[in-house]
């Protein structure tokens, strides 16, 4: 576990569309994310596995995987509630509605009532695919072409990771500039502020659409946990019911600074802050 960087604590962290099992699974930047927090409510909301890739025989499963679980069943033992709502990729779970899984609970969907008293929906949001099915790039999604943009992303992240520039979205990039996106995650977003005025819900989380935001909608509030396979975000709670968007691969590059080259990294600290290391300016040439 990461030193020098003090713990996070939220009252809940939602997490959605980790797809394990596959090689685009950001295992090791959700990992480093749960070390460092320390929640009473953590909700997987969806996607956390991909069942589907598994069927196909292409299953990737790191050692990492093995150990971004035991972390979640060890924040359980921690007495975090830990929350899970299946979503289409791991509906496979869907079968097992009710039950409890090594301190898991899974949930169809679930009510969460935030600290200042808001009432939360928590959904994954295949639900609304029936709203935006006629879209043509989530059929694209669904096909080759999604999958070769994910292979080009994974490329680009090598590169990057071997030029020591930490962890920067190709496909984002791609993808907000192809204009079906904008109108896709727009008639999600609606669809999902509609579900919450019927059901008389004053939030609504989901994740699905690997678009994170956080937006108020005349007395609603949309939030979308967005993804672990591009993004690294996550929705958090505060202690006083706030919700805020992190940017998980941001965050950590900010905190360790991996974008430093290794030369530039700061020198030992010495004993008494105030004063400066003999050697600082060697160091640092
Ligand atoms: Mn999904």
């Amino acid at each position: 576990m990461p030193q020098h960087n003090p713990a996070l604590t939220y009252r809940s962290v939602f997490i959605s569309d980790v797809h394990l099992g596959t090689k685009d699974a950001r295992a090791e930047y959700l990992l480093d994310f749960l070390a460092h927090v320390r929640c009473e409510y953590l909700f997987l909301n969806g996607d956390v596995f991909d069942i589907w890739k598994m069927k196909t025989s292409r299953w990737h499963w790191p050692l990492l995987n093995t150990l971004l679980l035991q972390r979640v069943m060890e924040l359980a033992a921690q007495k975090t509630q830990v929350i899970y709502v299946p979503g289409n990729h791991d509906e496979f779970f869907r079968d097992y509605l009710g039950s409890e899984l090594g301190g898991v609970q899974i949930h169809r969907d679930f009510i969460h009532s935030l600290a200042d008293g808001r009432k939360a929906l928590i959904l994954h949001g295949d639900e609304f695919d029936g709203v935006v099915r006629h879209n043509r790039l989530l059929k694209w999604m669904g096909n080759a072409g999604y999958e070769a943009l994910m292979g080009l992303n994974r490329a680009s992240t090598h590169i990057r990771r071997v030029l020591g520039k930490g962890y920067w979205s190709l496909s984002l990039a791609i993808k907000n500039q192809v204009p079906n996106a904008r109108v896709y995650i727009e008639k999600f977003e609606a669809a999902a502020l509609r579900h919450a005025r019927e059901q008389g819900v004053d939030v609504i989380v989901c994740g699905h659409i690997h678009h994170a935001n956080l937006r108020e909608d005349a007395g609603v509030t949309y939030a979308n946990s967005g993804d672990w396979v591009e993004h690294c975000t996550a929705i958090v709670e505060q202690w006083d019911g706030q919700l805020e968007l992190v940017h998980w691969a941001k965050e950590s590059a900010r905190r360790l600074d991996l974008s430093a080259p290794l030369k530039s990294l700061p020198s030992p600290a010495p004993i008494n802050p105030k004063t400066q290391p003999v050697n600082a300016k060697t160091a640092h040439s």
